[in-house]
């Protein structure tokens, strides 16, 4: 064999495939939440259709358990397009984006059924616009399910005033600050990460959340208490950078949208499984579950619908008359 052809051998494989992986288009998706957990499962099906149906044109890497940072650090990446996917809390957008808050607002939901009605509908879709047409720099393409959230406490909170001055962690967005005020209580907004040991070292006397995170960040074995007073239902957007979004070929936008919503169906069916299995792991592992009569709880939070509602007060009709 001559030397033009040993180079012709060696170095055509090599160019093809050095160009092959110059067009493939890596995802990294950051999720707070551990290995096995719905939104996590869902994402990651979501990520082998995105494969397969691209022919290998986009790659899909899954980052769960926080590995990548808090969820305002991981938003910040993304935003810059070091992060490719995302699924996060609405309530760490709120602050960014203050057109979500209406869904982010204490009791603005019936239920759970209110809710996903509306996120499958006009609305979801308006919300989701929202965050794409901010200055945010990511597309908002689907919504997660996050349940329904509810207090756990160090000591049982059974009414409005047992609340009172107990120190309770929200996630950093200051409307969820004013709610826990509202109630009697002390908000305190720290990461997802830190709640575990805040609640250990003693730093808070609750937080509030639905019961697979409770138990899924054993945030239960230092809060016995679980209120269900079902102040916030809040549902999660999944997003692209928009960086990366531009960087797509129409047929690949197309595929990342109808993928995404597939993930939002898919996990649902996941979350209803694993909310009925947290809440029976929490009672065997000694959660006393707390039935409270939210009206004295809604009624404190009026001030906050009328606050930050006011500016969308035809919003919130359209979202009360969905039924
Ligand atoms: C969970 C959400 C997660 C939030 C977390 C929190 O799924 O996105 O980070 O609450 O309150 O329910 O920090």
């Amino acid at each position: 064999m001559n030397f033009k052809r040993t180079m012709l051998v060696v170095a055509l494989p090599l160019a093809f495939s050095v160009s092959t992986l110059a067009q493939a288009l890596e995802i990294k998706f950051a999720d707070i939440h551990p290995a096995g957990y719905p939104t996590v499962v869902a994402e990651e099906n979501m990520g082998k259709t995105l494969v397969k149906e691209s022919n290998g044109q986009l790659t899909f890497k899954m980052f769960a358990g926080g590995v990548l940072g808090s969820e305002k650090e991981v938003i910040e990446q993304a935003q810059v397009g070091a992060i490719q996917m995302a699924r996060v809390s609405l309530g760490i957008v709120g602050p960014v984006v203050p057109d979500v808050n209406v869904f982010n607002m204490p009791f603005v939901f019936r239920d759970q059924a209110h809710m996903r009605k509306i996120i499958d509908g006009e609305i979801g879709q308006e919300i989701l616009d929202k965050i794409t047409q901010s200055e945010f720099n990511l597309v908002a393409l689907a919504w997660m399910d996050g349940g329904t959230r509810n207090l756990y406490t160090k000591k049982p909170v059974r009414s409005l005033a047992d609340l009172k001055g107990m120190k309770i962690r929200v996630q950093g967005n200051p409307m969820f600050i004013e709610t826990i005020n509202a109630m009697g209580g002390n908000g305190i907004a720290m990461d997802t990460g830190e709640i575990f040991s805040a609640l250990q070292t003693g730093v808070i006397d609750g937080a509030e959340n639905n019961p697979p995170t409770m138990l899924e960040h054993n945030h239960y074995q230092n809060a016995k208490f679980y209120s269900l007073t079902g102040h916030l239902i809040l549902p999660e957007p999944l997003v692209m950078s928009k960086t990366t979004w531009n960087k797509l070929t129409p047929e690949q936008q197309t595929l990342v949208t109808k993928a995404a919503k597939a993930a939002q169906f898919e996990e649902r069916q996941l979350w209803d499984a694993k909310s009925a299995s947290s809440e029976a792991k929490l009672k065997a592992a000694g959660v006393e579950f707390i039935v409270v009569d939210k009206k004295p709880f809604y009624d404190a939070t009026a001030d906050i619908r009328q606050k930050y509602g006011a500016p969308y007060a035809e919003l919130m009709t359209r979202i009360e008359a969905v039924e």
